[in-house]
């Protein structure tokens, strides 16, 4: 009799695509080892995080909802009404569905690497918005990526939330924003959010939460790399760890080994010794005065931005022109 489980497992290798396998294995391999934080994100991982950005530590989903709430009118003033909206990683869209109404796009072109997941709310987000054409896109944004032709041409506004940027090392940033820039013409624009450099007592707690999800989220990610890989990772012989790093200006978070250990997949393996490492995010925070001048390296102008009252988070729009 073949072993069932066994065989769901090798169906999956089968499925991980050849340089995802080689990024997982080479990251493990490195001298210190990392991921991409992309990991984080498959069905159980994605529903984790949903419920980090309801917590009470975790301040930049609430507070730049907040701001969005509170300067609204003032955006689409500056903004502008119609126009594709692209929302780069939009998971369940909602932080886009709130600016509908107010800036009245033709087009909404959610993007995220997880399309399934995508799909779902855009079927729900279609019937309340029945006049905007929607049009999912699965796109790994970390990767050259490119728009197809269904997404319009004239005033396309790149919708980039949640401080998601923060992801990218700041070279990279730039590199990012190079790209959204050469994606539109003059008319386009890009509306971002931005986590501001703040206390670190504040930033520590907002990335290891009391009740355990980030550490969740992030212990997470060792399942769904066992599945990708076929490895072995047992999640009881490690522990999240999180911090602000001011001299590097960005939050870490890592995996630490609480045991010697060896971690084993196909054509490959590691030990690892008792607190050893596996760094899986960094989360730059910028300030006003460092981001505005990344935006005008990437070729945006007119950089205008509104903020909370602490001046914990800050959206910025600028223009392409
Ligand atoms: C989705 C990258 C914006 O950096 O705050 C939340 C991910 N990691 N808690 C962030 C995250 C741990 C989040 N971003």
């Amino acid at each position: 009799m073949p072993n069932s489980s066994n065989a769901t497992e090798l169906s999956a290798l089968a499925r991980t695509p050849h340089h995802i396998v080689r990024e997982l294995e080479a990251g493990l391999l490195a001298d210190t080892a990392h991921t991409s934080p992309k990991y984080f994100y498959d069905a159980v991982g994605s529903v984790l995080f949903e419920a980090i950005c309801v917590l009470p530590e975790y301040y930049p989903t609430r507070t730049e909802a907040e701001i969005f709430s509170s300067h609204m009118a003032d955006m689409a003033q500056v903004i502008g009404l119609g126009g594709s909206l692209i929302d780069l990683g939009a998971g369940n869209c909602a932080q886009a569905a709130r600016l509908f109404p107010v800036l009245t796009p033709d087009q909404y072109v959610p993007i995220d690497i997880s399309v399934q997941h995508l799909q779902d709310a855009v079927t729900r987000l279609q019937q309340r918005f029945p006049h905007i054409e929607m049009t999912a896109l699965g796109l790994d944004l970390a990767h050259d990526w490119v728009l197809p032709v269904e997404v319009r041409n004239d005033k396309r506004l790149f919708f980039y939330p949640g401080s998601s940027i923060g992801n990218f090392e700041p070279r990279q940033a730039l590199a990012f924003l190079r790209h959204l820039r050469a994606s539109c013409d003059r008319q386009g624009g890009i509306l971002i959010g931005v986590d501001l450099i703040k206390d670190k007592s504040l930033l520590d707690a907002a990335y290891a939460d009391s009740l355990g999800v980030t550490a969740a989220f992030n212990l997470n990610l060792l399942r769904h790399v066992n599945r990708l890989l076929q490895s072995d990772f047992d999640v009881r012989q490690w522990q999240h760890e999180a911090y602000f790093n001011p001299q590097k200006s960005r939050v870490e978070m890592h995996l630490r080994a609480t045991e010697d250990l060896r971690v084993n997949w196909p054509g490959g393996y590691r030990n690892f010794m008792q607190g050893e490492n596996i760094h899986t995010e960094n989360s730059y925070k910028y300030s006003i005065d460092s981001f505005v001048p990344l935006l005008a390296e990437a070729g945006f102008s007119n950089a205008c931005h509104w903020s909370d009252p602490h001046g914990w988070f800050a959206v910025m729009y600028a223009k392409a022109a």
